[in-house]
């Protein structure tokens, strides 16, 4: 047993927590199920590791150079104030644990099998379930499980160790299934059949949005940001480098000139007797390098797995589709929905932050790069793929606005505020602070309510789409065929 628990601690260690290797392996199967032979399966393995691995480059990059630059304004004013960011929410319940509940977490792995497998048992009895897809993105199931972990503990501080875990398990398992699993269709849309959809923090936020842009362009009355050419000395912002670029140069530009030389030098993001000038232009430039490359890492990870997953879902799991970061969105569609995305999700925040200050509210938040950014990016890209240009403004604007007052709301709640951080992406501040509301104030009942109401939404997305429900993932073409003919 014991062996048995160090191997899989190791697993999902270096494996399942690491999307690249974990997304090469699933290639790796993938092809062997389907008789490819070993040095093509091999190959497979390594395009896809090294493409997600490219994307880690993309995102991180873009993370770290810009996360410090939006905290650097907390710093700057002396403000006392909560950073929605997974990373800071993480280490927010790391310092508090100890001391508000007298524990540690240190079981993580445990729950990521319990998930893992209930996930896969879902998937397994997809026609009872109605669930088709499996979270692969093991970095924000960590980072979700420590916040999941407080909030438990939260609503039964004297609940036992296994106790927790089985709850966890069962409410984090029903949320990854059902979230995924809720992205497929419109995942499928976006990409013509890629074949994959997406496991991330947002899942609820992309499927609502999605729907109202849908309804807000019943009549296709507003373009789509890629069917839209800018006339004369515009026509450079087509050009989705030229665009990012100096829309972030603005966006940027002037949030280090707030910051001011001084602090940059004094917080070691500008060493001494650099041009300011040529600083702020690389910083902002970097924006659109850190956006290439991880669009490059999406292409090269994206073929591998769509051809090669059809092995699982022929052979080993069947009609499963894998759900992965979110980030895979921003190859597909108009690259400058990212960028709109991010600008109208800070837009948002920027609002709601001054309103909480404006209203004296007891938390202040400060915004995090991460949800601002890979939130309200993916939201863009989605409502840009459904309702054109005007939904690719309007929701990641009001999600920015829910990020903020949401987090605000729950973080104040849970008693996590004083400790600095908390995880702030979209479902984060809508679906779990109702979790943390109904486990706190109904207690077990609660969590059965909650996990029942998580597994009875695939249901509705069956019935009212029974036709298409299976058949979207199953075979794409055949799909497209029908709909194009109903056209
Ligand atoms: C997150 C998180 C990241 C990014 C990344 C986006 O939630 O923790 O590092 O989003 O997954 O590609």
């Amino acid at each position: 047993m014991d062996i048995l628990l160090k191997a899989w601690t190791y697993f999902a260690a270096n494996v399942l927590t690491q999307p690249a290797y974990f997304i090469g392996l699933i290639v790796f199967i993938g092809y062997s199920l389907l008789r490819r032979p070993f040095h093509e399966s091999f190959a497979g393995f390594i395009k896809a590791t090294v493409g997600y691995l490219v994307l880690g480059v993309g995102s991180g990059g873009l993370v770290n150079g810009f996360r410090p630059i939006l905290v650097g304004l907390k710093d700057k004013f002396n403000l006392s104030a909560v950073v929605i960011d997974p990373y800071f929410g993480q280490n927010a319940v790391t310092a508090g644990l100890p001391e508000t509940f007298g524990r540690t977490f240190s079981q993580v792995m445990v729950l990521l099998l319990i998930a893992m497998t209930l996930n896969i048992l879902l998937v397994a009895f997809r026609k009872v379930t109605k669930i088709r897809s499996v979270f692969t993105t093991g970095h924000v199931q960590i980072q979700q499980a420590s916040i999941a972990f407080w909030i438990i503990l939260f609503a039964f501080p004297e609940l036992g160790d296994t106790s927790i875990l089985l709850l966890m398990g069962a409410l984090l398992g029903a949320y990854w299934a059902v979230g995924s699993n809720l992205t497929v269709e419109i995942t499928q849309d976006l990409t013509e059949g890629g074949g994959f959809c997406i496991a991330h923090q947002q899942m609820f936020g992309l499927f609502i949005f999605s729907k109202l842009a849908e309804r807000m362009n019943k009549k296709g009355q507003s373009k789509r940001l890629e069917d839209i050419h800018l006339p004369g000395f515009l026509s450079m912002f087509n050009e989705n480098v030229v665009a990012t670029s100096v829309l972030m140069l603005l966006f940027f530009g002037t949030i280090l000139v707030v910051l001011g030389q001084d602090f940059l030098i004094a917080n070691k993001f500008l060493a001494e007797g650099k041009s300011f000038l040529f600083y702020v232009l690389t910083t902002s430039l970097n924006f659109a390098v850190y956006l290439s490359i991880l669009q490059l890492g999406v292409r090269m990870f994206v073929t591998e797995l769509t051809a090669s997953f059809q092995g699982i879902s022929q052979k080993l799991l069947p009609g499963a589709v894998p759900g992965i970061d979110c980030a895979a969105a921003y190859g597909f569609g108009s690259p400058n929905a990212v960028t709109i995305g991010f600008l109208f999700g800070a837009l948002g925040q920027f609002l709601a932050i001054i309103t909480l200050i404006v209203l004296k509210s007891p938390v202040l938040i400060i915004a995090g790069f991460v949800p601002v950014f890979f939130d309200n990016a993916t939201i863009a890209v989605f409502a840009n793929n459904k309702g054109g240009l005007r939904a690719a403004m309007l929701f990641p604007f009001i999600a920015g606005l829910i990020q903020v007052f949401g987090s605000a709301f729950v973080v104040e709640f849970i008693g996590l505020a004083k400790y600095g951080g908390y995880l702030g992406m979209f479902d984060w501040a809508t679906v779990w602070p109702v979790i943390a509301v109904s486990v706190k104030y109904l207690g077990f009942i609660g969590v059965g309510i909650c996990v029942v109401a998580l597994l009875a939404i695939p249901q509705i997305q069956y019935a009212v789409n029974k036709e298409n429900y299976f058949l979207i993932t199953d075979d794409y073409e055949a799909y497209a065929a029908k709909k194009n003919a109903k056209k």
